[in-house]
């Protein structure tokens, strides 16, 4: 058995495990990146494609901004598509200057770990049976790599691993609290060589169901349409998402749509989900290993990033300033980020999606709803000022906090 000593141990290389590698990597802070997939599968992984300003401002911060600096698309507002007629939200206006930033999850992790290499900062990618063991005292971590047996000591341990991930299910059922809704739909997504039908997103409410008009560059697109749980990818040829997303858009919007083939096409489930508290001893949950929400208030990477701000700073004031401060905070901070992001995200999922089960009552609500919102200064703020993303609540990134 090989046996490693580090500070911190991170499981998992999505967006937070490798952003929290970056942020300790600057403070000079040691850590080690556990990741059971390929490097090759993690780069490749599509999700998300909407940064906050605060998660731009702390890519900056980890020193890995200089792509999203270029090809990042700043937008400063959406379209709400309901009855037919679509609706403006000023992003920026209505938020003191705020903005979003269109950039794809995929490129996010393509330049952190390219960073990480240059870096030459270690990473076991296909690591196997990875288990954590005594993180209430002595934390460590063991696995499998090409038939070698690893054990890695380490001050603690940071479960980036997402929803499946080891960590969470690791935590004795006593200790752990979780918090869960399902929605009885997916979201079929696709990806296509084909110039966006808009310049900005185009949130649509429509009698057939939710849709989303996405992009990921001016001839990139990125379209998701709501979808029965017992729909398959099989069952979606290209032609019929074009029909369908079609009939779902404005006579305008489909006037501008255009079509091509897809590169990439999957159906996600939508779920909210919290896990409560978010550190055990010396283990600490962060992104989706603690929570889920679902994607159509655009907050899933973006929760990720903020819990890793407020772990690396905790982190950094323990190793460098000798504070546990920041360490006992962290899940009551995260949480209150977390509930209000979730919050959002459960509200603009029942406002724009179709339910089987509401009643005619409760549609005529829901459009009553959407129609004050889009009518009042204050209910779109309280739209804008969320989608762009709340303040965190942070020493160390004071700049961060001012910015956004
Ligand atoms: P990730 O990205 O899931 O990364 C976790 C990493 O941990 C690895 N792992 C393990 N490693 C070692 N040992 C184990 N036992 C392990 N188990 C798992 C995994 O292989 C993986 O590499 O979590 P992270 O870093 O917290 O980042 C969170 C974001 O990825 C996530 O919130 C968003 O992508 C959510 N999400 C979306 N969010 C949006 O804001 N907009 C979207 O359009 C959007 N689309 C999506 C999504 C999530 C999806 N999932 C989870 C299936 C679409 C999909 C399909
Ligand atoms: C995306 O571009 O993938 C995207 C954008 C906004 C969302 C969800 C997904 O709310």
């Amino acid at each position: 058995m090989e046996i490693l000593n580090t500070q911190v141990a991170i499981i998992g290389s999505g967006p937070a495990g490798l952003l929290l590698g970056q942020l300790l990597h600057k403070a000079g802070i040691q850590h080690i990146i556990i990741e059971q997939r390929s490097s090759e599968y993690v780069a490749s992984r599509i999700r998300a494609g909407i940064l906050e300003q605060v998660s731009v401002d702390l890519l900056k911060e980890a020193g890995v901004d200089q792509h999203l600096r270029e090809y990042g698309l700043p937008h400063h507002g959406i379209e709400i598509l309901t009855n037919g007629e679509k609706h403006r939200i000023d992003l920026t206006g209505l938020t003191h200057g705020k903005q979003v930033t269109v950039y794809g999850q995929t490129e996010v992790t393509k330049d952190l770990m390219h960073a990480r290499e240059q870096a030459e900062l270690i990473s076991f990618y296909e690591a196997n049976d990875v288990k954590i063991h005594d993180f209430e005292q002595s934390p460590h971590v063991t696995f499998n790599k090409n038939g070698m047996n690893y054990k890695v000591n380490c001050d603690f341990i940071a479960g980036c691993d997402g929803y499946h991930g080891v960590c969470r299910a690791s935590v004795p059922q006593d200790k752990i609290n979780t918090f869960e809704k399902v929605y009885p739909f997916g979201w079929l997504g696709i990806l296509a060589d084909v110039p966006p039908v808009s310049d900005e997103l185009i949130y649509v409410q429509s009698e057939r169901g939710f849709a989303l008009c996405s992009m990921r560059s001016s001839t990139r697109s990125r379209y998701y349409l709501q979808v029965p749980l017992t729909d398959k990818v099989e069952d979606w040829s290209d032609e019929r998402f074009w029909e369908e997303l079609g009939k779902r858009l404005d006579e305008e919007s489909r006037k501008n749509l255009v079509t091509g083939a897809s590169i990439e096409k999957s159906i996600a489930p939508l779920r909210s989900f919290v896990t409560e508290p978010m550190r055990f001893g010396k283990l600490f949950l962060a992104g989706d290993a603690a929570h889920i929400v679902p994607p159509t208030g655009a907050k899933g990477l973006n929760l990720a990033a903020s819990d890793i701000a407020y772990l690396s700073s905790a982190f950094i004031e323990y190793y460098l300033e000798g504070s546990e401060q920041g360490i006992n905070e962290y899940s009551e901070k995260c949480l209150k980020r977390v509930w209000k992001a979730e919050r959002f995200s459960w509200w603009m999922t029942h406002l724009l999606h179709r339910f089987e089960t509401e009643s005619e009552f409760d549609l005529k609500i829901k459009q009553a709803e959407l129609a004050y919102i889009l009518s009042s200064e204050a209910g779109q703020t309280t739209l804008a000022e969320n989608y762009v993303g709340l303040p965190y609540e942070l020493g160390q990134f004071e700049n961060i906090k001012q910015a956004s």
